[in-house]
């Protein structure tokens, strides 16, 4: 056998291998209708603030604790300054989580409250045993990027002979998440790494609309110096059409005057959210906008802009045919919005083909 056979042989074995445990571990990348991503492939560093931050929760079961956050914190597009964080593995917002003492599946169930939701390790946990711990919380850094770290420190499940030692830290500016696990691997199969646990983000309706990332239902996927990173969108999606109800579109670059293109709105992205001095097309600032009902018609308002035909400056080069176009803009609460489109010169091997139904 080659060295290249032998090369390819243990290569495709190697794949085989990462199929099948793809099917019994957990996901290494999962995503939400919102846009947040959710990674395993993250570097696992734990912050111990255990002998540095606050404790909060000693001795307590089932119980909650209100904290203030240093910044403010943006969370499926809702900025929060406090959180509220339970001894049961959980933190929410806008309220502090109540019976959370059965963990749910986030893809087809609302807790009590239908609050938004991190969960680390959201299952019956407790402190109110002797040589359990508490929660530690402790900011860092300096602005604008400092980080909250909350830290379950020696939580205890039922019937668990070891503590569970977990952390949360929330990220300034960014708004990532991050799930670290420095100790959930225990001698009790039915909690040892998340069996009995949820671990994921939720969004108010998250089981109905999609918004939420569940990394792991009652299954032992966690595994001691792990960490998971979530991450929001950092703008949204939208659909354009540059010129619409032409297509192929066909555009003269050096032309004088101005190109048309729509952003459709949907039911959940309304066009007069859009701060229409912020829009660039290929570069290019908006002339002129306004709303209409264009392309399909389907009674939603949409957005039609004038971009001057030379401040464009990404049309595609003489001889390149056709090449893509991008739009990037922000809502007038700053989010951040792109879209794209494919242009070709009116000149070359598309356009001369002539129009495509
Ligand atoms: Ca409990
Ligand atoms: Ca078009
Ligand atoms: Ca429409």
């Amino acid at each position: 056998m080659s060295v290249n056979t032998l090369l390819k042989r243990v290569t495709a074995i190697a794949a085989i291998l990462l199929i099948v445990a793809g099917f019994f571990t957990a996901p290494l990348r999962a995503a939400d209708n919102f846009g947040y991503t959710a990674t395993g492939n993250v570097a696992y560093s734990y912050v111990d603030v255990s002998t540095t931050g606050t404790a909060v929760l000693a001795n307590a079961d089932d119980a909650t604790a209100l904290l203030t956050l240093p910044f403010g914190f943006r969370f499926y597009g809702v900025t929060y300054t406090s959180l509220c964080a339970s001894t049961n593995g959980l933190i929410a917002f806008g309220g502090c989580p109540t019976g959370d003492i059965t963990n749910l599946d986030l893809t087809v169930q609302s807790p009590t409250g239908n609050l938004p939701l991190i969960a680390p390790f959201w299952m019956d946990l407790t402190f109110a045993i002797p040589g359990a711990g508490s929660i530690i919380y402790q900011t860092l850094g300096a602005e604008p990027a400092r980080r909250f770290v909350a830290q379950w420190k020696g939580a205890f499940a039922l019937n668990q002979p070891s503590p569970l030692d977990f952390q949360v830290i929330l990220y300034e500016g960014t708004n990532q998440i991050l799930f670290q696990y420095q100790n959930v691997e225990t001698a009790n199969a039915e909690i040892s790494k998340g069996k009995s646990a949820t671990v994921g983000i939720r969004a108010t309706d998250g089981q109905a609309n999609g918004n939420r990332v569940q990394w792991s239902y009652r299954t032992a996927v966690l595994t001691n110096r792990s960490a998971i990173r979530f991450e929001p969108p950092t703008a949204i999606p939208v659909t354009i059409d540059l010129k619409p109800d032409s297509n192929p579109n066909c555009v003269n670059p050096t032309s004088r005057g101005t190109v048309p293109v729509a952003i459709f709105g949907t039911s959940k992205f309304a066009v007069a959210d859009i701060d229409q001095s912020k829009l660039r097309f290929g570069g290019a600032a908006a002339r002129s906008c306004a709303v209409d009902d264009v392309g399909t018609k389907d009674g939603l308002p949409d957005l039609v802009c004038h971009f001057e035909t030379t401040e464009v400056t990404t049309w595609p080069a003489a001889g390149a045919d056709c090449g893509k176009i991008n739009l990037t803009g922000s809502l007038k609460s700053g989010f951040g919005i792109t879209g794209s489109d494919i242009a070709c010169r009116v000149a070359e091997r598309t356009c001369k083909a002539g129009p495509t139904p």
